[in-house]
């Protein structure tokens, strides 16, 4: 999934002004008529609702709108140059990089935000187009009758932007690998991800809608299921971490969590063994998404206890109380316990109501995340970028227009 992108964006230069006179028979300097310069293009980033990836700017590198054209004689307006607009992904977010050589490093200081595509009619300026230059006319006065002066187009401004997606999904999914994350996202919305008994089935996010509630009051909540995480997965083990961003907006994590097979299948193996295993990988999800992003661990969480079908009743009722012991009931973490089994459907009804009752508490994202979430930045390219320059022409310059 291509959720990033790097790339220049500059907008079109104005045209400029033109000092031109009127050629009349016996009246060589008849009159400025030198037209103005048309203005620059600017660009934009634009929203698309059919868009959900950023592929369309994989290996660009370079984006222009169109110069403004000059002016021209007997007053005439040169064209404005045409915006240009670049469509992206609903949930992107767009930076500035200030420098490049620290971004790419890995130096977050290095960027400034110019604002997130939230909306489907969401529009945001990110160079803008210089001004067109004013022609000759506009300096005639009734000391200078013949004014050389004409000014020259505004430069166009000019951007490194750094794109970034992340999903707008009400409902997050983290797990390790096979702990059944899709066969969940399968049986909770409309999406049919692919399942398979092997570790890193999915290797990108992908969305499903969840709907809850009869037919009259139904509302929809958007579930992302992401690829399974790993131990070290912030030192780029498994998948790494780069589909984290992903969750970021989420207002609920679910933490998928399942019995080790081999210690569930052995009858003999205590309760605590298992609970352990369970608690393990809540420890290394924990960690992850705190080397991630430190406020994620902020976010209320239901914990899935999934595969029960693998366990005695009386071990799924133990396990249960530990983990709650362990989690919800003990550290400041704002959730619920619930335990499911994707394959026999147990469970997921309770999982439904639960997520639902816990988004009801929970109506906006309650954590400050790195981007403004509020509001559209408004994005103010500084004033005097992109306005004409006035200039005086060499007297006889002109001649040769
Ligand atoms: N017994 C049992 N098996 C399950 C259950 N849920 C999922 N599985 C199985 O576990 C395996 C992994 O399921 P997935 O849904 O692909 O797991 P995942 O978490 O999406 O895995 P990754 O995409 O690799 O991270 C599949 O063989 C599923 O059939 C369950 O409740 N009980
Ligand atoms: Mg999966």
């Amino acid at each position: 999934m291509v959720d990033t992108s790097f790339f220049i964006v500059k907008a079109g230069k104005g045209g400029d002004g033109r000092a031109t006179f009127r050629r009349e028979k016996y009246a060589p300097k008849g009159g400025p008529n030198g037209g103005d310069g048309g203005n620059g293009g600017s660009v934009y980033i634009v929203a698309d609702a059919h868009k959900n990836t950023l592929r369309d700017y994989a290996g660009k590198t370079f984006f222009q709108a169109e110069n403004g054209e000059p002016g021209q004689k007997q007053q005439k307006s040169g064209n404005n140059g045409d915006d240009l607009e670049l469509k992206v992904p609903v949930g992107t977010v767009i930076w500035e990089v200030t420098d490049e050589k620290a971004f790419k490093a890995g130096d977050k200081s290095a960027r400034t935000l110019v604002g997130e595509i939230m909306d489907a009619d969401d529009r945001l300026l990110v160079a803008k187009g210089g001004l067109g230059g004013r022609g000759n006319v506009h300096f005639k006065s009734s000391t200078n009758r013949t004014p050389l002066e004409y000014e020259i187009g505004g430069a166009p401004q000019e951007k490194k932007l750094f794109l970034e997606l992340k999903l707008l999904a009400d409902i997050g999914f983290v797990g390790l690998p096979n702990a059944g994350k899709s066969t969940l996202l399968s049986v909770l919305t409309d999406a049919k991800p692919k399942v398979a008994d092997y570790p890193f089935t999915t290797l990108e996010p992908h969305l499903g809608v969840m709907s809850v509630g009869g037919d009259k009051e139904t509302t929809r909540y958007v579930v992302a299921d992401v690829p399974g995480l790993i131990e070290a997965a912030s030192a780029g083990k498994g998948l790494g971490h780069q589909f984290l961003r992903h969750i970021e907006r989420c207002r609920l994590l679910v933490y998928v969590l399942a019995p080790n097979e081999t210690l569930a299948y052995d009858a003999d193996t205590p309760v605590e063994k298992v609970t352990d295993s369970v608690m393990e990988q809540w420890n290394t999800l924990r960690t992850e998404l705190e080397n991630y992003n430190p406020e994620l661990l902020e976010r209320p969480v239901v914990i899935v206890l999934n595969k029960q079908d693998m366990l005695a009743e009386a071990d799924r009722q133990a396990l249960l109380q530990a983990v709650q012991a362990k989690t919800v009931e003990k550290a400041d973490i704002d959730g619920e316990v619930v335990t499911t089994s994707a394959i026999t459907q147990e469970g997921i009804e309770e999982l439904k109501n639960t997520l639902h009752e816990m988004l009801l508490q929970h109506p906006t994202l309650e954590t400050a995340v790195e981007t403004a979430e509020d509001s559209i930045p408004v994005y103010t390219p500084e004033d005097d970028v992109g306005k004409p320059v006035l200039t005086r022409k060499e007297v006889g310059n002109w001649r040769k227009l």
